[in-house]
């Protein structure tokens, strides 16, 4: 996983009823209605949940410690979808201690190796790198409309790939994944409805869907891609060059968090999911 500086979410609290816009015009969906496509829960069981919960976000000192402003962030995207938020006073246990004692029902927290929401009520995690996946790739579905007449080409078959590839299985879209490292696409080989892609530059240009789930930085460049191309980019850093990000930006889904705070907290509130 690849950890957030400061710098990638500074100022994007500010933002967000910016970015729902962009989402809404690019996708036809609010940042609210992609994390409970995502989750396969109805947007009315979302909000009836509102009264249910109180959310804490624990900021954790472990590792490389604090990121500055990331609680605060997740605060406000956890605000922004109509619950109840507070950040802890106090970090790591002690922090814990103060939410539980705050009667919070849903806690979020992330070390340097997993970012969970933990519901106390039904005993459930719900995890970042999955919630990302999936998050994205309802956000592309909202964009390209027909994926079974289109394959995805996703990138990267890490923790936020495959579970891309998971939730695409689940709409019957036609899938295909590339990786740099033969044992993340093994699994794959056995599947019939994906294809693996052996070469990054070759596979590009043949794809008008993308999601690019890699902790690289510049691997695509504006002439590797379909001139059509609809892509979906989680986290940071970004698989495009800037170049590339600036020329296709409105046709790219790329944030650092939103996305996948909002589909962990819609998992978070229904585990199970509940068809819409
Ligand atoms: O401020 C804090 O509580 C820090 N312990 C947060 C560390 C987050 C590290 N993880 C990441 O930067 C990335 C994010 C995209 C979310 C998942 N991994």
């Amino acid at each position: 996983m690849t950890r957030l500086k400061a710098e990638d979410i500074a100022g994007l609290e500010q933002e967000l009823a910016a970015y729902d816009r962009e989402l809404r015009q690019k996708t036809g969906l609010t940042l609210r209605q992609i994390a409970c496509t995502a989750a396969g829960l109805r947007e009315r069981a979302l909000l009836e949940a509102v009264p249910a919960y109180t959310v804490a976000v624990i900021p954790v000192t472990s590792g490389l410690g604090i990121i500055s402003g990331f609680a605060r962030f997740v605060q406000s995207i956890i605000k922004h979808l109509g619950f109840n938020v507070f950040t802890t006073v106090e970090t790591d246990v002690a922090g814990l201690a103060e939410a539980v004692a705050k009667q919070a029902g849903i806690l979020f927290l992330a070390d340097d190796y997993r970012f969970i929401a933990l519901n106390l009520v039904t005993r459930t995690v719900s995890d970042n790198a999955q919630a990302t996946g999936i998050g994205f790739s309802a956000a592309l579905h909202g964009m390209a409309k027909d994926f079974h007449a289109t394959p995805v080409l996703v990138i990267g078959a890490g923790p936020v790939g495959s579970a891309a590839i998971a939730y695409l299985r689940g709409l019957q879209a036609r899938i295909a994944v590339c990786d740099l490292d033969q044992a993340k696409t093994r699994p794959y080989e056995s599947m019939p409805e994906i294809k693996i892609e052996r070469n990054l530059a070759e596979a590009l240009p043949k794809y008008k869907y993308i999601i690019e789930a890699t902790p690289q930085a510049n691997i695509i460049h504006h002439e590797m891609l379909h001139p059509e191309a609809l892509l979906a980019v989680p986290g940071i850093p970004m698989g495009l060059t800037p170049a590339a990000y600036a020329l296709h930006q409105d046709r790219i889904i790329h944030d650092p968090l939103q996305i996948g705070v909002a589909t962990m907290l819609a998992l978070a509130v229904h585990p199970n999911g509940k068809r819409s």
